[in-house]
């Protein structure tokens, strides 16, 4: 399957900030915009339309600085096909800020939508938190305060005071984090959204914490994101940066560091944020791809973000189609719904080419068809006749379902003929219980459904059309 260009029929004419700026049609492939450079994606969720709000890198080729005067709203309802709003607050909504427009977040309560933006005040200091506030996602959005929420004149603010992330517990707290300069910080947030409630304190356990913090809450676990850039498991060279996470079961911390979600990407600065959208998790985060892109032009990609059975994040999968369209009801083209058990079992194979992939069955990528490779493959060239993978886990699991999705690479690697599920009794291999068809066919996720099954080990066990090899592109395991 070539890249999907698919346009937008989104053509009626928005004003904006005086100006009649028409709402831009986009594609959907990694960068999601590429008309103009976008950074510091933050995502929202309303209704059935995912938004994006994103500052805007205007700075011309060659010079390396930030110029960014504007935040825009980006907006899907499938996550694959976007539509550019063009700006929706810049730094003239601020009457008392002058400059920078870096990252920023809305976020709902009461029917309102409280965008919370770092910029550049006139005043003392450097960077400042505004927030100014709508009536819908798409504002008019004015100036909710007068004046910063945070600047630096406010005690034991950070170091850079930039890069807010608000989120409200189940309870309606609102809680507001930010921070740069390896100075992360948080505090309460009073109903009213505007004004701190009670004192900034320092989060602990935001191991290696730089910038860009962004805070979700997922089955009771609350897991903030933040950009790191220490060369100890985050990058190679610490004028780039990852995505590092930790986890806590208190909104205010203390905070457990679980590892890196996103790799370094190709602009130096790396700033995401994570949200569910019609039953899919993703994440949405800058680079540098666009055509003339760079550090200071970069631009915004969508991806899927995939968890394990124990809640850690799997590391994301950075492409350049992005996700497949999910319009909700489903989930067309991607994965079957579901807790799938393939990431936190061990692979095996009766035989693996040296140039492929085991890791490649249960690492979580969505290929776009059978000849996808770009998430690695798994193939077993030049052996022929029957072969299998199987997965293993350290106590047993229960599974009444898997999801194969075959490699074939036009070349010796071809769909197989036939194929079985078979499942480890304790002493012997044996074909799951109850088992439907075992599918074969391509660009598709087979799925064979049995009667559920506690095991440690699964094998998916294939026999090749004469003259070929087999391989896999991906092999889910479900949990009933
Ligand atoms: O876009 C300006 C700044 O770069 C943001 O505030 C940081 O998070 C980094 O992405």
């Amino acid at each position: 399957m070539s890249v999907r260009w698919r346009v937008v029929a989104a053509a009626s004419a928005l004003t904006v900030l005086g100006l009649t700026v028409p709402a831009v049609p986009a594609h959907a492939a990694n960068p999601i915009v590429t008309a103009v450079y976008t950074a510091d994606p933050a995502p929202l969720v309303v209704g059935n339309t995912l938004y994006v709000y994103a500052g805007r890198d205007e700075a011309p080729t060659g010079t390396n600085a930030f110029v960014m005067r504007e935040w825009r709203v980006l907006s899907s309802t499938d996550a694959a096909t976007w539509t550019d709003h063009g700006p929706r607050a810049t730094v003239g909504t601020f009457g008392w800020a002058g400059a920078d427009a870096w990252a920023s977040e809305v976020e709902p309560r009461n029917g309102r939508y409280y965008w919370y933006t770092s910029v550049n005040g006139r005043g003392a200091g450097w960077m400042d938190i505004g927030v100014a506030v709508g009536d819908s996602p798409l504002g008019p959005f004015t100036d909710a305060k007068g004046g910063p929420l945070i600047s630096d004149s406010t005690p034991n603010s950070s170091g850079l005071n930039i890069d807010p992330t608000v989120f409200t517990d189940d309870d309606g707290q609102a809680y507001i984090y930010w921070g740069g300069y390896w100075g992360a910080r948080a505090a309460k947030l009073k109903p009213n959204m505007i004004e701190l409630d009670g004192p900034v304190l320092t989060p602990q356990g935001l191991t290696n914490f730089w910038e860009a913090p962004w805070m979700f809450k997922r089955n009771g676990l609350y897991y903030m994101m933040y950009a790191a850039n220490d060369t100890t498991g985050c990058v190679t060279d610490s004028n780039y940066a990852c995505q590092r996470y930790a986890t806590a079961t208190n909104p205010l911390g203390p905070w457990t560091h679980r590892g890196v979600v996103l790799d370094r990407v190709s602009s130096t600065t790396n700033h995401a944020g994570v949200v569910e959208f019609n039953g899919q998790w993703y994440i949405v985060y800058h680079n540098a791809n666009a055509p003339g892109g760079g550090n200071f032009r970069r631009s915004v990609a969508v991806d899927r973000l995939f968890f394990n059975a124990d809640g850690t994040m799997q590391k994301v999968v950075q492409t350049t189609t992005g996700p497949p369209p999910n319009p909700g009801g489903g989930n067309p083209g991607g994965p079957p719904a579901g807790t799938n058990l393939a990431p936190s079992a061990t692979a095996s194979t009766s035989y693996v080419s040296a140039w492929e992939n085991l890791s490649a069955i249960n690492n979580g990528g969505v290929p776009a068809n059978s000849a996808d490779r770009s998430n690695l493959a798994y193939g077993n060239w030049p052996q022929q006749g029957t072969q299998w993978v199987e997965y293993t886990w350290p106590s047993a699991r229960s599974v009444n379902r898997t999801a194969a999705y075959w490699f074939d690479d036009g070349q010796g690697i071809d769909l197989p003929a036939s194929c079985q599920v078979q499942y480890w009794t304790g002493s012997a291999y044996a074909p799951v219980p109850g088992q439907s068809t075992c599918g074969v066919a391509a660009d598709t996720y087979n799925v064979t459904t049995f009667t559920t099954v506690s095991t440690t080990r699964l094998r998916l066990v294939f026999t090749a059309r004469a003259g070929y090899s087999t391989g896999l592109l991906e092999w889910l395991a479900y949990q009933p």
